[in-house]
């Protein structure tokens, strides 16, 4: 196996080592007390209103459950990302923000961005919005979305962010969840030259049952081009910030109340609101993101998700904001106007370490390196990926091309419920192994298990889970407790189930090996296989449907849809179309269907479970071994099913 040592450029400047990290892990999950003292330590790095005095109570016993961080603490998010600074680096750039259009940038000082956040936090109160309301932020890569977070978090707001390349429907579903009072929207969103009719969404959104919460929308004015304002409901986001004042006292917030609530795909239909607190998410995303980003005063850093995911609010937010460190806001998408345009905006604003997911670096590789040649990326000294496993090509490359050689890749395994990076080799600290995941960050416990949940030792593969809390995990799901202790906490008594499978190789390093329950993940993005056939089989035509996985080039996992058709409607080309653009409309593009195949039937055991094993090795072209089929109702169902697959 290929093991890739830190060069000795990055390694002279590097803020830990193998030592240094061995020591400092060891300490942090020796006993209870040293874990107890390290999170204590690391809390230190919060401006705190009240000082915490409890640091940790975590039970996860179902009869007595409790996640408790820092509790009598009291603080305030948007103090620790803005006025902190203020002091001795009012005017370094707190966001750099690159419009879709390479003619479009602007840097927005620590000073402009408390100035508007703390304007729109007035105007929000003025609307009545205030500690404990949900905001939703339907809104494009663009500066009012961290502005209208931080705003949230001024006055105690909590903001859920939904994804503006979700569709209304999926929008309409989270404002009813969350019961929001406020909308905050755009006109439309751009990217790569394409727009997006932000506003207009919300607008039919806003026409769903139980969306009658919502009393105002707030419109960033990006485009311009005309949208309908409904009289007393929508406002222009200007013409709020205009007539509000900048002085907007903070909210004094416990530890424990929740900062954000973001949804996201579980293995049934509904995604569910993954609530993160105030002290605990803090600390979390603050200390990961100096510690897994080797992070220094000057650095820019460049993570290119979009905030609507959880990778946009710990590291585009958060993360790099508490530290007072520059952020990148990149509006637009790799290829416009060309390839070459990650490696440009790395040259233009002097990236220093650029965070982005596998599935962009295979899709800037396959376009050639000439692309990146186009660049020069000297600032350039660390490179991160995350969302899915990378593939060992697509780290070299992104290694001995966009990097040169010289930068360290830090290859950060999360999740949306852990609220910030739970694995990465820390840059320095070992020696990389392309598409491995490497160690566990300070404090954290990760184990494997076998189905029945006896821990495997030495060299493992199985189930990943994780038996003891850190600050920055989610505390439950909004409105459905009992939800969150059958998903998280039920599976393997007294630990947090990861619904990840992982593999612990001779040297003791993880390796990520995917989900082991139905959710996919398409480009680095989560959906659930439930939550795309409900939306299939919406349609007219379908009578029933099966979603599997299957391996896609560029995306990871593409989605595949076997469908049974409702009695007298004829397969073609064009149905299969409609189905495909019926289910981007009611999820949102990335649930794109990139094979379906209309069956007569789908193999299910006796007792009607559909036997997903088998349609996901068809879905892969695999049409042998199709393991013990015995149990199946039918037999005769996978033969029928082979043909299918086989003449498509
Ligand atoms: C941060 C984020 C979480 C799921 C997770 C896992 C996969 C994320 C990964 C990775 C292998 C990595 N995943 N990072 N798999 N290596 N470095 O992506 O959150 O959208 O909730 O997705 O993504 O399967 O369980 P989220």
């Amino acid at each position: 196996m290929k093991k890739f040592p830190t060069s000795s450029e990055f390694a002279a400047q590097a803020n830990t080592n193998p030592e240094k990290y061995a020591q400092l892990y060891q300490q942090s999950i020796e006993s209870d007390e040293s874990n107890e003292a390290f999170w204590a330590k690391r809390a230190e790095l919060v401006d705190w209103i009240k000082k915490p005095t409890k640091i940790k109570d975590i039970n996860y016993d179902l009869d007595d459950f409790r996640i408790k961080w820092f509790e009598d603490g009291e603080l305030n998010v948007s103090v620790n990302c803005l006025d902190r600074h203020l002091v001795d680096n009012p005017y370094k750039p707190a966001i750099i923000w690159e419009g879709d259009h390479p003619s479009l940038h602007k840097i927005i000082s620590f000073k402009e961005l408390h100035s508007e956040v703390c304007r729109l936090g007035n105007a929000m109160r003025k609307m009545g919005v205030g500690k404990g309301d949900r905001v939703a932020l339907y809104l494009p890569m663009v500066p009012e979305a961290v502005v209208s977070m931080l705003a949230c978090a001024r006055i105690g707001a909590v903001h859920t962010v939904v994804f503006g390349g979700f569709s209304a429907e999926s929008l309409a579903s989270r404002i009813v969840d969350s019961q929001a009072k406020l909308v905050i929207t755009a006109d439309e969103g751009v990217r790569g030259n394409r727009y997006s009719p932000l506003k207009t969404n919300v607008d039919r959104a806003l026409d769903v049952d139980g969306t009658e919460c919502v009393e105002k929308v707030i419109v960033v004015h990006r485009t311009g081009n005309s949208v309908p304002m409904s009289g007393r409901r929508d406002v222009w986001y200007h013409t709020v910030i205009d007539n509000s004042n900048e002085d907007c006292p903070p909210e004094t917030m416990n530890a424990e109340d929740p900062l954000f609530l973001l949804y996201t795909s579980g293995s049934t239909g509904k995604p569910k609101g993954v609530v993160h607190s105030t002290g605990g998410y803090l600390t979390y995303a603050l200390s990961t993101f100096r510690d897994v980003f080797d992070v220094k005063e000057d650095d820019v850093f460049w993570c290119t998700a979009d905030v609507g995911w959880i990778t946009g609010h710990s590291y585009v937010t958060y993360g790099p904001l508490a530290n007072g460190t520059t952020t990148v806001m990149f509006e637009g998408v790799p290829q416009y106007p060309t390839w070459a345009r990650i490696g440009q905006i790395i040259d233009k604003h002097d990236v220093s370490i650029l965070y982005t997911a596998p599935t962009a670096i295979r899709a800037m590789m396959k376009e050639g390196d000439a692309f990146v040649r186009e660049s020069n990326r000297e600032s350039l000294r660390l490179l991160g990926t995350v969302g899915e496993p990378i593939n060992p090509e697509a780290w070299d490359w992104y290694h001995s091309v966009v990097g040169e050689g010289r930068c360290p890749i830090v290859d950060t395994w999360w999740q949306t419920e852990t609220g910030g990076i739970l694995m990465a080799p820390l840059p320095n600290s070992v020696d990389m192994k392309p598409g491995a995941a490497m160690n566990p960050l300070y404090g954290i416990k990760p184990v494997i298990v076998d189905s029945d949940g006896v821990e495997l030792e030495d060299a493992a593969a199985g189930n990943l889970i994780i038996s003891d809390g850190w600050p920055g995990q989610m505390r439950t799901i909004y409105g459905d407790h009992k939800r969150f202790l059958e998903t998280y906490y039920t599976t393997y008594p007294g630990s947090y189930f990861t619904g990840d499978g992982a593999m612990r190789d001779e040297d003791g390093h993880y390796w990520i090996t995917g989900r082991v329950d139905d959710v996919l993940n398409v480009s680095g993005h989560r959906i659930g296989t439930a939550e795309i056939e409900s939306a299939l089989v919406s349609h007219p035509a379908a009578a029933e449907t099966a979603i599997v996985g299957m391996p896609h080039e560029l995306k990871g996992q593409g989605i595949c849809a076997y469908v049974i058709l409702r009695h007298g409607e004829e397969d073609s080309e064009r149905l299969r179309g409609e189905l495909n653009r019926h289910v981007r409309a009611e999820i949102g593009p990335i649930a794109n269907l990139d094979a379906i195949y209309v069956v007569d039937a789908l193999p299910k055991t006796r007792s009607g479970k559909i036997m997903r094993r088998i349609l996901r090795k068809l879905a892969a072209g695999e049409f042998d071994g199709l393991g013990d089929t015995s149990t199946l109702a039918e037999a005769s169902v996978v033969d029928d099913l082979i043909k299918t697959v086989k003449s498509a």
